[in-house]
């Protein structure tokens, strides 16, 4: 491999920062996963799975005070205050450089510094941007193996040029209390310290692809996006994709592998991505998403065979998971799958400790996650290492709200869609640290993973209507209403693809919806329900308006456009006052 002369000198200098007692160069070889892997084991960093079973793959456990994304840890280090905005946690660059270094120093003393090359995007696109990460973890070297196109490949993307990203990453001593994940845009920098867990340490996945990405995207005119990406075929051979936000553990894996229900026969899925995607105005005048990850990085409890069969299918080899259950044949188990006997003895919990089923404790932590290569999925999609990415159709903002948001909503135009995703309000999940079930603003799905201003970020949002001449629909959809019980009133996952179809088809005109104040909503009949144990009850309560609940919704939308201060474009506050006009006159 030609030598980088400017990654090699700040490899230097991060070494000098943290003392190592060795530096090692990752190439990205089968031979060097294998070595990394027994060294791993060794130290229990993993633990070896049922090799039978499951080839190739292995546990980890991280610290249980590490379990999950620290958003009240996570700083922007802009130069101007402003330009971190309302929703983010802001440190001055050189205070922020001046805490972690103190930090750092000597941090490695004893270890290893892992120096872990990356390629976000695939090979050959001249939309992939390359970044290299140094880390003292073995199982951070192993997921970004599985999550980026790793070693060489990255090297050999970047030449000799010193445009890449600069991450570092030490575990340091996994004290909550020096755990920092800060992002320097200005310096192309990302430091993390503190935390081996995925968002926080994968420098690649949420700092780089979205926050630095963001960074860049604004700049240069385009978006980086907490979005999946799929392709859907119908039987006559026609193929839409989309791309959709949904909040942290709020659905997109599952929808971009889904399996179609039973009675569509000759539909087929194509999966792109499951969680970001970098968009962008394409010759065509369309807009065009590739995913600029590897692998999928999911969340375990809740996927089974019924739920996401592809999922299944690709981490059944070559996988990490991460703080689940361990089995008596030493295969991995999570809440969702099918329970084992009630006192069945030999397993153990994500923590490692002796553990029965049906106890009444948790086998796995609720963000158990695995690792897996995308290259696996059973549904993936032939375009997506495509170095233009894929054409899009509709873009979907998803929540998840046991009240009030129906189950699906059409945008009027691009300026209500983009109000429509400004708006999007979800119940906190596990995926970050703090209480879970709370409603809290999250807009376009990536409140947690904004890097800049919100109000310049909406704003960039609607100045795609001047750069694009064909803009695709944008929707809302919920999946998570609940009945009177707390039970899921729509079926989701498979049958997901019925609300999608709708969606295709108005993008095609030929379905029908009715006009409410909240945009447009599938008449009864124009969803295909057939087959669905859903009766005409359920369907009002997922289709329903709820006038003074929204008439609500709509003043605390008002607060929240407040506290975003002089960034906040006035075309979405606009769309707010329209809104309550439309539910005042009926
Ligand atoms: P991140 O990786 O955190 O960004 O999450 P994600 O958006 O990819 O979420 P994922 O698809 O992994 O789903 C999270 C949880 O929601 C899992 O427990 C799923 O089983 C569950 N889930 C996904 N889709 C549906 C659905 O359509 N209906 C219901 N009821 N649950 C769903
Ligand atoms: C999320 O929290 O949205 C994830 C997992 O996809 S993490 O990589 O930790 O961000
Ligand atoms: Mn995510």
């Amino acid at each position: 491999m030609k030598r980088n002369e400017a990654v090699e000198r700040w490899v230097a200098e991060m070494a000098a920062l943290t003392g190592p007692d060795r530096v090692v160069w990752c190439d990205g070889s089968e031979e060097e996963r294998r070595r990394l892997t027994q060294e791993a084991l060794g130290t229990g960093q993993l633990l070896e799975l049922n090799q039978e079973k499951l080839p190739g793959c292995y546990l980890h456990r991280s610290n249980p005070n590490d379990v999950a994304r620290t958003e009240q840890l996570t700083f922007l280090c802009t130069r101007r205050k402003e330009d971190a905005g309302s929703t983010n946690n802001w440190m001055a660059p050189a205070d922020a450089y001046a805490r972690l270094s103190g930090i750092y120093k000597g941090a490695l003393r004893g270890r290893t510094l892992y120096v872990v090359p990356f390629l976000m995007g695939p090979r050959g696109s001249k939309f992939s941007k390359v970044g290299v990460q140094v880390t003292d973890s073995i199982y951070v070297v192993l997921s970004m193996r599985i999550m980026t196109r790793m070693g060489d490949a990255a090297l050999a993307e970047l030449g000799t040029g010193d445009r890449f990203v600069k991450c570092l990453h030490s575990l340091a001593d996994l004290n909550p209390e020096r755990r920092f994940i800060c992002h320097f845009p200005e310096d192309y920098t990302i430091w993390s310290v503190g935390s081996g867990y995925g968002g926080n340490a994968l420098l690649g996945k949420k700092c780089f692809a979205l926050r630095m990405a963001g960074w860049m995207g604004r700049q240069e005119g385009w978006l980086a996006e907490h979005m999946l990406i799929v392709g859907l075929e119908r039987p006559d051979g026609r193929l839409s994709y989309v791309a959709g936000a949904f909040p942290s553990a709020c659905g997109k894996t599952n929808l971009a592998m889904l399996v179609p229900p039973a009675s569509y026969k000759g539909w087929k899925i194509h999966t792109v991505g499951d969680d970001i995607a970098w968009i962008r105005v394409g010759p065509d005048g369309r807009l065009w998403a590739i995913n600029p990850e590897a692998g999928f990085f999911g969340v375990a409890p809740g996927t089974n065979p019924k739920t996401n069969t592809n999922a299944m299918g690709t981490f059944s080899s070559n996988s990490l998971f991460t703080n689940v259950a361990l089995t008596p044949d030493r295969t991995v188990w999570w809440e969702g799958m099918e329970e084992p006997k009630a006192g069945a003895v030999g397993y153990f919990d994500w923590q490692g400790r002796p553990w029965s089923p049906g106890s009444g404790t948790r086998g796995a932590h609720p963000n158990a996650r695995f690792t897996a290569p995308a290259r696996q999925c059973p549904s993936i999609s032939s375009q997506w290492e495509g170095p233009d990415g894929v054409p899009l159709s509709a873009i979907l903002f998803g929540c998840r709200r046991s009240r009030l948001a129906p189950l699906v909503v059409e945008s009027l135009n691009w300026r209500h869609g983009v109000y429509l995703g400004a708006t999007i309000a979800s119940e906190t999940t596990a995926a970050a640290a703090g209480a879970v079930g709370v409603v809290r603003r999250d807009p376009m799905a990536n409140l947690p993973f904004l890097g800049y201003n919100v109000g310049d970020y909406f704003r960039h949002w609607l100045s795609m209507e001047t750069r694009c001449p064909k803009l695709p629909r944008i929707y809302r959809v919920n999946w998570f209403r609940v009945d009177g019980k707390g039970k899921f009133i729509w079926p989701g996952f498979g049958d997901n693809l019925r609300v999608l179809r709708w969606i295709l088809d108005r993008c095609e005109g030929d379905a029908k919806a009715t006009e409410t104040p909240l945009g447009n909503l599938p008449t009864p009949e124009a969803l295909d329900l057939a087959g669905l144990d859903l009766g005409p009850e359920s369907m009002k309560t997922l289709l329903e308006v709820d006038r003074p609940g929204w008439t609500e919704a709509a003043r605390q939308q008002e607060e929240f456009f407040q506290s975003i201060g002089p960034a906040m474009p006035r075309e979405l506050v606009e769309e707010k006052d329209a809104l309550v006009k439309r539910l005042g006159s009926a």
